[in-house]
């Protein structure tokens, strides 16, 4: 036993300085043969003597801990987000904006790794938290994941303290690509990039897949620095360096902007040559004294700015202009492109919008162009190369009849878009369904466009409503869905029933109602037998309902295919009436604003709470406004309700009004 124990312990040591030489030093000394069996050994002696198990273990890292969902959590203090700057004159109005207050300020440069946002919470010295940025505000714990982390410590240096950490989880270039080289092996779609390669793993509810995916961390921003005795953004570096975390070793201290700018500039090329994504710089004002004299607007310190380098752009070629049908029977020309590599993926499509668009660009079959994501996500056609025209190029032409079903397309009065008008459009019918069951409709999950696609061509659904009535033996035969699939899909199906009225409304696909018309109809008629008889005065009362809206919304319920439809789903038992009673209206026409962090209530909540009520939830203090609920920390918009006179509620008081 006492033997045993000391091996474990030896196990830890062994372990645990390897791990140091990996991922600190980059200098293995062990092979990853010899890592894993010391990390055997020490799951095996684990296994035999569970209460030798330690938090900080680092067994505790192989993942295995599987959730249901993620729980979400109140960041201690918000994250901010930066504020971007593209061009040096940004950078200079940045500069200028600083010397006002800070004229002799120094800059640290760190470079802008493209991953995401991870909050670390230590207490006593070990790792008690992972969280992503969420909202900001809120975000969900990820801690399970975040353990499977090499590179961040389950135990700082100095085991004594408690420790609010922030930066950036990312993918290295290399395990994006190794990760995608297998799923495209297994027949999983790519992920598009490193980022979200990362995002998706490190949301993984299984840790030990997460733990597969070769994730890093580099840490830049420490919590309550007075405390610690830290001064400067360079000593943060160095004491989080100290505490085990890894730091990104490429930042730079500058006194004068110019050389800031010249280094942005460098780096535009320069990117590539790092093992991981970055998008751009982060340029910090490194004292704390003048960080906080220059403190903060409402999202973003005042102190920083993010230098966002321009979008890549690359040459291709427009090979061939498809049509697509989507569910309202519009049709989106997309271009088939020669594939190229652009911002960290491989591109054959790009939507061109519309024929306005096309010709506005005046882009052409066969046409060299400039391709570059918008967003850095978006593959978006910039224009067109025309000294590289051969005369051979073709102009497009949208086609007189739809491609799906061959019925007459038709541009209607004052809209760019040309549609398909027949109901029975076997492409508006997949969209319809996609739609039906997408996340903010019915939220079927497992019914990818490939499944229902299938699901239509062997005739088991027509619409969606059929996929109500689908069985088990009507799933296996479809491609790639196993047992498990298919008896999680039906169970989504089935659960699909409860959803409630509002998404049901939305799901429905009615032109002009979004998911926020389906909430609000939901709310104001209860059930959709009231929408269904209502008039389009009934809905024209409606607050937030516009003529257009309710035009659209009788049209579509005086529809005979409309009350076969909801007939087919009432019979499949799904629920038609709005998931809670109505409250009473007590805020009806006002407009309410909530700042500060509550306790009460998440942020959404409470503004689901006004809007139950039939007040608004506005994100603007003005004279209109009827009353604010300030909680903690509340800033600019609890000063400006006190200037303007507007009353200022606490959560107890606003709980006082609401109760029944
Ligand atoms: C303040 C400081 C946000 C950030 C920050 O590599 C703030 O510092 C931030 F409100 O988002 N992606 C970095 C990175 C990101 C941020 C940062 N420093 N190196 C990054």
């Amino acid at each position: 036993m006492q033997d045993e124990f000391e091996r474990v312990v030896t196990l830890r040591k062994e372990i645990e300085a390897a791990n140091k030489q990996y991922y600190e030093l980059d200098q293995p000394r062990i092979t990853d043969a010899e890592f894993d069996a010391l990390l055997r050994e020490l799951l095996d002696l684990e296994a035999n003597h569970p209460n030798w198990i330690t938090p900080d273990s680092p067994t505790r890292r192989v993942g295995g801990e599987v959730a249901k969902e993620y729980v979400k959590v109140r960041h201690l203090e918000p994250l901010l987000s930066l504020d971007n700057a593209f061009a040096a004159g940004d950078l200079r109005e940045f500069d200028r904006r600083v010397r006002q207050v800070a004229p002799s300020a120094d800059y640290v440069v760190e470079l802008k790794i493209d991953g995401l946002t991870v909050a670390l919470t230590y207490e006593e010295g070990l790792m008690v938290r992972g969280a992503t940025r969420g909202d900001g505000e809120v975000g969900e714990d990820i801690t399970a994941n975040v353990k499977t982390v090499g590179s961040i410590p389950l135990r700082l240096n100095d085991t004594a303290s408690k420790l609010s950490v922030r930066g950036e989880g990312y993918m290295p270039k290399a395990s994006f690509a190794r990760l995608n080289q297998e799923r495209e092996d297994e027949g999983q779609p790519p992920f598009a990039n490193p980022r979200n390669a990362a995002a998706g793993s490190l949301r993984q509810l299984n840790s030990r897949i997460t733990a597969q995916r070769k994730l890093d961390y580099f840490a830049y921003q420490v919590l309550a620095t007075k405390e610690l005795g830290l001064h400067k953004q360079t000593e943060v570096l160095t004491y989080l360096q100290r505490q085990g975390f890894v730091v990104n070793p490429e930042y730079k201290v500058f006194t004068d902007m110019e050389e800031v700018i010249a280094y942005c500039q460098g780096m535009v090329t320069e990117r590539h040559r790092f093992p991981y994504d970055i998008d751009g710089l982060v340029i910090k004002v490194n004292e704390f004294a003048l960080q906080e004299e220059l403190g903060f607007t409402a999202k973003s310190p005042r102190w920083a700015i993010a230098y966002k380098f321009p979008a890549e752009q690359v040459e291709t070629v427009i090979e061939d202009i498809i049509i697509r049908v989507g569910r309202t029977g519009v049709l989106t020309p997309t271009a088939v492109l020669k594939a190229v590599s652009v911002a960290g993926s491989t591109v054959s499509r790009a939507t061109l919008h519309n024929l306005d668009n096309i010709r506005e660009k005046d882009i052409r079959l066969g046409d060299h162009v400039l391709l570059q994501k918008a967003g850095d996500v978006i593959p978006e056609v910039v224009r067109v190369l025309p000294e590289k025209r051969t005369g051979m190029e073709r102009l497009f032409e949208m086609p007189d009849l739809c491609p799906e079903c061959q019925s007459l397309v038709r541009q209607d009065e004052g809209e760019v878009a040309y549609r398909c008008h027949s109901i029975t459009c076997p492409a508006r019918q997949r969209e319809g369904i996609i739609h039906f069951v997408s996340r903010d409709a019915m939220a079927i999950d497992g019914l990818g466009p490939a499944v229902i696609q299938q699901l239509l061509d062997a005739g088991l659904i027509k619409d969606a409503a059929d996929l109500y009535s689908l069985t088990f033996e009507d799933l296996t035969p479809v491609d790639r869905m196993g047992k498990k699939s298919a008896e999680n899909l039906l169970k989504g199906i089935q659960d699909s029933k409860q959803r409630g009225l509002a998404p049901l409304i939305f799901a429905l696909g009615i032109r002009h109602t979004g998911e926020k018309t389906g909430k609000i109809l939901a709310q104001t008629l209860g059930s959709m037998d009231n929408l269904l008889s209502a008039t389009l005065e009934e809905l024209h009362a409606i607050p937030d309902v516009g003529p257009t809206m309710a035009e659209s919304l009788v049209q579509f319920f005086s529809l005979e295919s409309t009350h076969r439809f909801l007939a087919k789903l009432r019979d499949a038992g799904v629920s038609m009436t709005a998931e809670k009673s109505l409250q009473p209206q007590i805020f009806a026409g006002q407009s309410i604003v909530v700042t500060g962090s509550l306790e009460r209530w998440e942020r959404r909540e409470i503004e689901r709470i006004i809007e139950e009520h039939g007040g608004k939830a506005a994100s603007t203090v003005s004279k209109k406004t009827a009353f604010i609920v300030a909680g903690e920390r509340a800033g600019s918009k609890l000063v400006k309700a006190q200037s303007l006179g507007v009353p200022v509620l606490t959560e107890e008081e606003f709980e006082q009004l609401i109760k029944p």
